[in-house]
């Protein structure tokens, strides 16, 4: 028989996980603060209380809005015995007291990041960060897979979260540039769809393209002379995009404060290097 699972939270993304469980054959039992959410699942348990959902199964899977209601949904529950894994979207920060917390209650801890949107989970494009207990991850592994490749990336609790956020604020900051750029051109009127499909896509395409030469200079140090694109000549051509968006009348409150790194960078003497020198000049604490 399958591990049986539990699943706290039946929002948009706890009922995917549930139903990914379901359908792979694990024995699930969910809980929602609010009854009657996810209707469509069948071939689950509804137990009444968050305690009767902890006690069904070793392995129990919480997601929900945020940190501060995990806590509020286990607190005073004896969690001995059990497996939790949270996959709710918090900080390294918070994940590292979570775990403190939830293991002082009895737990093997393993934090979670969801790399999808739940109509991906159970699907090949969709992953999950996790970090914390090695124990339970790998009691729990295979069990795991049901919902989405697992990606165990460390013992300290914080990192899952930390993965996540940084996979996150790349995609944030990607769909920013997008979007300024559909705001550009639709200043002029021109086809959102043919710019996006014939110009856009293939652009950030082969622009994506450059991210392991960027992570290389990252880790063995930039290779004198190979910047193709220097800084100097991208700072000064910056001033181009700036001009263009108030021109256009479309906010540059996006592109901005890539300006001020790019004009930060080549004062401080990076100049003749590639991107990588700005991630460098992020790293506000060292
Ligand atoms: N959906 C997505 O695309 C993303 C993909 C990546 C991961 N995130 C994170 O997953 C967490 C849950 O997100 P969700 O999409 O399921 O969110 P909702 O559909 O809004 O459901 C929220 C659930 O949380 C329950 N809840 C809220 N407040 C409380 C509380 N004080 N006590 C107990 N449960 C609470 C809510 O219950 P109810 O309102 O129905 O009673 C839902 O079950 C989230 O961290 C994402 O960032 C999703």
């Amino acid at each position: 028989m399958k591990t049986p699972v539990t699943v706290l939270g039946l929002g948009a993304m706890g009922s995917a996980l549930a139903r990914a469980f379901q359908a792979a054959g694990h024995p699930t039992t969910v809980w929602n603060r609010t009854p009657g959410r996810a209707p469509e699942l069948e071939g689950v348990t509804r137990a009444a209380t968050a305690l009767e959902a902890v006690n069904a199964s070793p392995l129990v899977v919480v997601c929900l809005l945020v940190d501060a209601t995990v806590r509020s949904t286990l607190n005073g529950l004896d969690l001995t015995g059990r497996a939790v894994v949270n996959l709710t979207n918090g900080t390294p920060a918070q994940a590292r007291d979570t775990a403190a917390w939830a293991t002082a209650a009895g737990a093997e801890y393993l934090d979670g990041g969801i790399m999808a949107v739940p109509a991906m989970i159970g699907g090949p494009a969709a992953f999950i960060f996790y970090s914390g207990s090695p124990v339970a991850f790998e009691r729990h592994q295979a069990d795991l897979a049901a919902m989405a490749r697992p990606a165990y990336v460390g013992s300290d609790p914080g990192l899952a979260a930390l993965h996540d956020i940084a996979l996150l604020s790349a995609m944030y900051g990607m769909f920013g540039g997008a979007q300024h750029a559909l705001a550009l051109t639709g200043s002029e009127k021109i086809s959102p769809i043919r710019f996006t499909e014939d110009f856009l896509l293939p652009w950030l395409t082969a622009m994506l393209s450059s991210l392991p030469r960027i992570a290389k200079d990252l880790e063995e140090g930039p290779e004198p002379g190979a910047a193709g694109s220097n800084l100097a000549m991208q700072a000064a051509a910056y001033d181009n995009l700036l001009d263009t968006s108030v021109g256009q009348g479309v906010d540059p409150a996006l592109l901005t404060p890539m300006g001020d790194l790019l004009r930060k960078a080549v004062a401080a003497g990076h100049g003749d290097e590639d991107l990588a020198a700005v991630v460098g000049l992020l790293r506000t604490g060292s």
